[in-house]
């Protein structure tokens, strides 16, 4: 897990907020060391630690090339809005298409968690609906945050215990 600390580069509130990175097209690793750094640089984020990048079997569509995954966190003066609407701009640059629901991508950048924010609708939902269930979340984000408790689901690192993590490799980076 590497530290990536920076200075804030705006006052006013900070929250916490991780972030899922996965791609399975391209050069995977590749794609999420440069989101890394697309975030690092954009206004309002700060990136803080960055977890074990895993090679992860493909959920939903099994005839895809495996994913690579990673979980990162940041402190953040954007709404929660804002900042989903830069991992869509980040995406995009990254030469996404949006395609088929669960099918392959070159990048895919998921608003995991963000510190007091709840939402329901189908635009932005957090906690992300998933994230209890996939192992390619819950180890990483284990590494970063193992004491958070998300509602209804538990703490983190209780889940990512339970998890079936068969499909799941750390690289060697
Ligand atoms: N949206 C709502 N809430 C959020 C949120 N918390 N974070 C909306 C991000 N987006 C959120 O997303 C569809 C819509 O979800 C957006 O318009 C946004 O407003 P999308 O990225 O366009 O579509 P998608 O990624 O194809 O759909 P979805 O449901 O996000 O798919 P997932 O859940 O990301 O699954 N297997 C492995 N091993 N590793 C993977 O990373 N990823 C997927 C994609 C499938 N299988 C995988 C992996
Ligand atoms: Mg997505």
């Amino acid at each position: 897990m590497r530290d990536r600390r920076a200075q804030s580069r705006h006052s006013g509130a900070m929250k916490t907020a991780y972030i899922g990175l996965g791609a399975n097209l391209g050069d995977p690793p590749k794609q999420l060391r440069a989101a890394l750094e697309a975030l690092a640089q954009s206004p309002g984020i700060s990136l803080h630690k960055v977890s074990s990048f895993y090679r992860s079997a493909p959920i939903g569509r099994a005839d895809q090339s495996d994913y690579c995954n990673a979980v990162c966190s940041i402190a953040t003066s954007l709404s929660a809005e804002a900042l989903l609407k830069i991992l869509q701009e980040i995406e995009h640059a990254a030469g996404r298409v949006r395609g088929e629901r669960w099918g392959p991508r070159v990048l895919d950048l998921d608003l995991l968690w963000m510190e007091g924010v709840i939402s329901h609708s189908p635009q932005l939902t957090l906690p992300h609906p998933q994230l209890h269930l996939r192992a390619f979340v819950l180890v990483p984000l284990a590494e970063l945050a193992p004491q958070l408790v998300l509602p209804e689901w538990g703490r983190v690192d209780q889940l990512a215990a339970a998890v079936d993590r068969s499909g799941l490799t750390p690289i060697a980076e």
